[in-house]
């Protein structure tokens, strides 16, 4: 018997227990582990009700995916499922925590289930690009009814033990210990002599499973499902739940095995990996390191303030937001009201909860209320003088040991932690809007960053359920600086070349982005980039053209959505983007300056070049070690920037281009339009040696 999976005896009750930390991932030894305790109890003539039940947080986070590129050995998750159907006392399943992808199809597979009150359970397979491979298209709509397995599979979100008890899923829910109502309910079962209750020989319900009810749900899902294809496999998975089980089953397997051959799988399958990847730095090790943090002061109530200040009042931190003007106080406690209300309003908390949130979040007009903070955080506007100011007055009052940090998105972290007498206190924690729900925290190093400084930035960002990435202090970070140097930039170029606002953001977002360029610009402020680029030329300088255009509308106030005008014009009050005959005429003008000849551009040139041109500065991030793996860059990028997940973030796209290819195509570019495209020496290098960034990153 494997350590992996135990058996024992409880009198008539046989235990199976899964205990393969740290989520209880089925891989072989698991799916072996099982099968020789289905043997071991089908032995023990004296057992009348099997129980599975598993060590840790949680039942399972389903089928190992490290294994997913290998051959599946023997035996198979579906051959244990099968015994597990046929053996001849009852199974149950106990469920705590969660039930995840395999470890919900395990479970489907026994005959009941008792799920803990706050276990929660889902098929996520379509999130990492592939279809539940192991019974579950066929078994859940037994158990649930086609149309409402169809809309959980496509949402692949988990739902809630109470939930899943309501659809059929569940058959109790525990309120106190789940162990104990476990076995309550395996004797009720002996008692009321009730025995196995395979769930393949169910029949299936198909009421709303038909053309209407299938284009409702796939309408519901259409955002995350844009220019995906997993959904056509899971359709074909779910009708085939019609035809008896065996065959269903084999129909399953085929498609699981098609999806997770696509270019989606894999790119999304990556993601998966390179999220959890990169909050690991090298020196770094957790939590020792770290320091508490219960108290926040945040310095500065605008957007951005008031953003971070609801998501460390979400992690039910105390927080303080000073700001030196009453009204910008009152403007930032109101924009937080309005975000809770709206929150409210989706269901997605509810009053209390909001009031009690609201309540963590205390408004000051004193910086030296900042003092008794563990962590302070300035968010005033981006301007080197005033944010240096703000710090060491903050490092003067807060004790050495309490830590530091910057919201810039550009600004060097060395310098402003330079302005202070504890430098090793100060790190960067690059914020994005909206705070309180984007995923991504870039999180900076200065030169003097002390390592405990970084492992609390790094335990700041789990505690908010963010993802950091970690950058070296240079202009714009890394997803700033591959931003601004690399694919805006070349977007402006592109306009001045020919191509309208309009067909450039619409290129970009049939190629995946969730908003193309121009959009994105009006929709923050286009005079934020241009104070950004204010700082940079004081540092650095770049020729010309680097975003005339953006400049000079932020020089003739259109700001973008703000005022009403920016790239586009919008309607009072409205958020559509109308094309804009005095941005064309402007743009027309800046062309004629320069001297450039305007013509048509197609739309996958601007893919290509704005595409080319973010994977060029992104290689050039990697060499200048501002990040430390291709696919961390991925993860700025897919999780703060909106770049299409299911593609895998700029450097694993570029991979699959394959890099000689790229290459060539930048070499190309640079001929024709010069300094900007000067090709990564990094890429070159790469290109020559027929490797790729995801083999730089697991080099030795
Ligand atoms: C499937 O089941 C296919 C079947 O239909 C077909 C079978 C034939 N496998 O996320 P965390 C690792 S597809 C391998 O940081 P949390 C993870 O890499 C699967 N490893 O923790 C990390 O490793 P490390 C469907 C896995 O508490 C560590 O566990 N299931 C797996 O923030 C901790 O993970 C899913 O898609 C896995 N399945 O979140 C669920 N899962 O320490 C995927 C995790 O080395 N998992 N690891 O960096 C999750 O969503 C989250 O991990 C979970 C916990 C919510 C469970």
């Amino acid at each position: 018997m494997s350590k992996i999976v135990a058996f024992e005896e409880a009198g008539p009750i046989g235990v199976i227990r899964l205990d393969n930390p740290p989520v209880n991932a089925i891989n072989h030894a698991v799916r072996a582990g099982l099968a020789d305790a289905v043997t071991l109890a089908a032995n023990r003539p004296d057992i009348e009700v099997l129980l599975i039940t598993s060590a840790g947080n949680l039942f399972s986070a389903g089928a190992d995916v490290t294994e997913f590129d290998r051959p599946m050995q023997d035996p198979t998750q579906q051959m244990v499922e099968d015994r597990l159907e046929r053996a001849r006392v009852p199974v149950v399943a106990a469920i705590h925590g969660m039930a995840l992808g395999g470890g919900l199809e395990l479970a489907m597979a026994c005959h009941y289930r008792v799920a803990e009150r706050n276990a929660r359970l889902g098929l996520p397979e379509i999130t990492l690009g592939i279809i539940p491979g192991a019974g579950g298209t066929q078994r859940l709509p037994r158990l649930i009814g086609a149309r409402a397995a169809f809309d959980m599979i496509l949402s692949g979100a988990p739902i809630s033990a109470r939930d899943a008890q309501l659809l059929g899923l569940v058959d109790e829910v525990v309120e106190g210990n789940l162990p104990e109502g476990a076995f309550q309910f395996c004797r009720r079962l002996i008692e009321d002599g009730l025995g196995p209750r395979p769930t393949s020989e169910r029949t299936v319900q198909t009421h709303g499973f038909d053309e209407a009810g299938i284009a409702e749900a796939l309408r519901a899902q259409s955002r995350a499902l844009k220019g995906r294809t997993t959904q056509t496999f899971l359709l074909k998975a779910i009708e085939a739940a019609r035809l008896p089980f065996s065959e269903g089953v084999a129909v399953e397997s085929q498609l699981a095995q098609q999806s997770l051959a696509t270019p989606e799988s894999q790119a999304l399958r990556h993601v998966f990996f390179a999220e959890r990847e990169c909050g690991k730095v090298k020196g770094i090790t957790q939590p020792t390191e770290s320091r508490e943090i219960k108290r926040v002061a945040i310095i500065g109530a605008g957007t951005m303030g008031s953003g971070i200040a609801i998501a460390f009042a979400d992690a039910a931190r105390e927080v303080i937001l000073i700001d030196n003007a009453e009204a910008a106080l009152a403007r930032g406690r109101g924009a937080i009201q309005t975000i809770y209300a709206s929150a409210i309003k989706r269901g997605r908390v509810t009053q209390e909860m909001a009031d009690e949130r609201m309540s963590r979040i205390k408004g000051s007009l004193a910086l030296a209320d900042a003092a008794d903070a563990d962590l302070v955080i300035e968010a005033v506007f981006e301007d080197m003088d005033l944010k240096k100011q703000v710090l060491s007055t903050v490092d003067s009052i807060l004790p050495p040991e309490r830590l530091i940090a910057s919201n810039t998105s550009t600004l060097s972290v060395t310098e402003l932690g330079r302005s202070t007498a504890h430098p090793d206190r100060v790190s960067g924690l690059h914020f994005f809007a909206p705070a309180q729900v984007t995923k991504l925290l870039e999180i900076v190093r200065g030169a003097g960053t002390s390592p405990e400084a970084l492992a609390t930035a790094l335990k700041v960002a789990k505690l908010l359920k963010k993802i950091p990435v970690v950058a070296a202090d240079a202009f714009g970070f890394i997803g700033n600086r591959m931003m601004l140097d690399g694919y805006f930039r070349e977007a402006e170029l592109l306009l001045l070349e020919g191509a309208s606002p309009m067909q450039v953001d619409m290129a970009l977002e049939a190629f995946g982005f969730a908003m193309g360029p121009q959009r994105v610009s009006d929709l923050s402020g286009i005079d934020v980039g241009t104070k950004a680029r204010i700082q940079l030329f004081q540092r650095e300088s770049r020729p010309d053209p680097y975003f005339v255009i953006a400049d000079h509308l932020t020089e003739l106030g259109r700001l973008g959505q703000k005022t009403g005008r920016g790239f586009y014009r919008y309607e009072t009050g409205g958020r559509e983007a109308l094309p804009d005959p005095e941005v064309t005429k402007l743009i027309e003008a800046l062309s004629a300056e320069r001297a450039i000849r305007r013509r048509e551009i197609s739309d996958q040139e601007i893919v290509e070049r704005c595409i080319l041109a973010l994977i060029n500065v992104g290689a050039m991030v990697l060499d200048e070690a501002i990040a430390a793996r291709a696919s961390d860059i991925d993860v700025v990028w897919t999780s703060g920037y909106g770049f299409p997940r299911h593609l895998g973030g700029p450097m694993f796209y570029a991979d699959a281009l394959g890099l000689g290819r790229v290459a060539e195509r930048i070499r190309h570019y640079h001929e024709k339009l010069g300094y900007y495209w000067r090709p990564a020496p990094f890429i070159e290098r790469l290109a020559a040696e027929r490797s790729s960034f995801t083999q730089w990153d697991h080099r030795g």
